[in-house]
């Protein structure tokens, strides 16, 4: 018999939602266990790519709205195979945004020739999650977080249509995998505690064979 092959759990939501403080516990946690675990994020500022993302994001550098889709997706896959090996050799791999920031940002920018199933296109192949965990906040308790209001996208008036398109993608799961929301306007304890739960029920499905990578 092979290797039991790990779980793909993304994490997604707004700005400031707490994704990347609870992507580090998790991943803090399921080691402290012993566990084989994964951190990933996008973007990957650390490429090339990255960095042209990066300079984009803090304003330093314009880009084409077309053109910046299409670099966010890049940086995806240039990191595909890292990600496919690691869960191949049975790693939980743990990803901190992936392809639906990619088409809801780009999508909420409302510019025609870049409707939702045209930002999805170029992210169409990579793999899709065994979970999407959606840490849902109120635009009142985002604002009140540290640091928000810094980059590119960090405007009210975007992350509510940002909001709007997480919404419309969640109605396609077999496309998009089930995206499990939680309430992240609680403490970090709480919603750390809920997260675990369900990454417990999502690595048993894996376990069983009950979840298929695509
Ligand atoms: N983007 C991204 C695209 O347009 N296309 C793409 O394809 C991709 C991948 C940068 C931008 O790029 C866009 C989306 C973004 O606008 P990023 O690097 O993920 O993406 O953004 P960051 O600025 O690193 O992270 P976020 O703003 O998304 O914040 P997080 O990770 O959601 O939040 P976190 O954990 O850093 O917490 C923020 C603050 O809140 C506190 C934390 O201590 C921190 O100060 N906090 C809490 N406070 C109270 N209660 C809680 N429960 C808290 N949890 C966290
Ligand atoms: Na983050």
């Amino acid at each position: 018999m092979g290797t039991q092959r790990g779980a793909l759990v993304v994490f997604e939501g707004l700005d400031r939602s707490g994704k990347s403080t609870q992507c580090q516990r998790l991943v803090d946690v399921l080691r402290a266990n012993g566990e084989e675990v994964h951190h990933m994020r996008f973007p990957n500022r650390s490429s090339p790519i990255g960095q042209m993302i990066n300079s984009y994001l803090s304003g330093q550098a314009q880009q084409d709205d077309h053109a910046i889709h299409l670099l966010f997706s890049a940086n995806r896959w240039e990191s595909v195979r890292e990600l496919e090996e690691r869960i191949n050799a049975g790693a939980t791999v743990i990803v901190d945004r992936y392809y639906y920031s990619g088409c809801v940002y780009s999508a909420a920018k409302h510019i025609p020739s870049m409707d939702l199933e045209w930002c999805r296109s170029p992210d169409v192949g990579l793999p899709r999650p065994d979970v999407c965990i959606f840490l849902d906040i109120s635009a009142e308790e985002q604002a009140k977080r540290g640091g928000f209001g810094e980059e590119r996208y960090e405007k009210r008036e975007l992350q509510d249509r940002v909001r709007e398109c997480y919404h419309e993608m969640r109605k396609h799961p077999d496309e998009h995998a089930d995206m499990v929301i939680v309430d992240a306007g609680r403490g970090m304890e709480e919603v750390e505690q809920e997260i675990a739960e369900v990454v417990r029920r999502v690595r048993k499905n894996v376990e069983g064979g009950e979840s298929r990578l695509r």
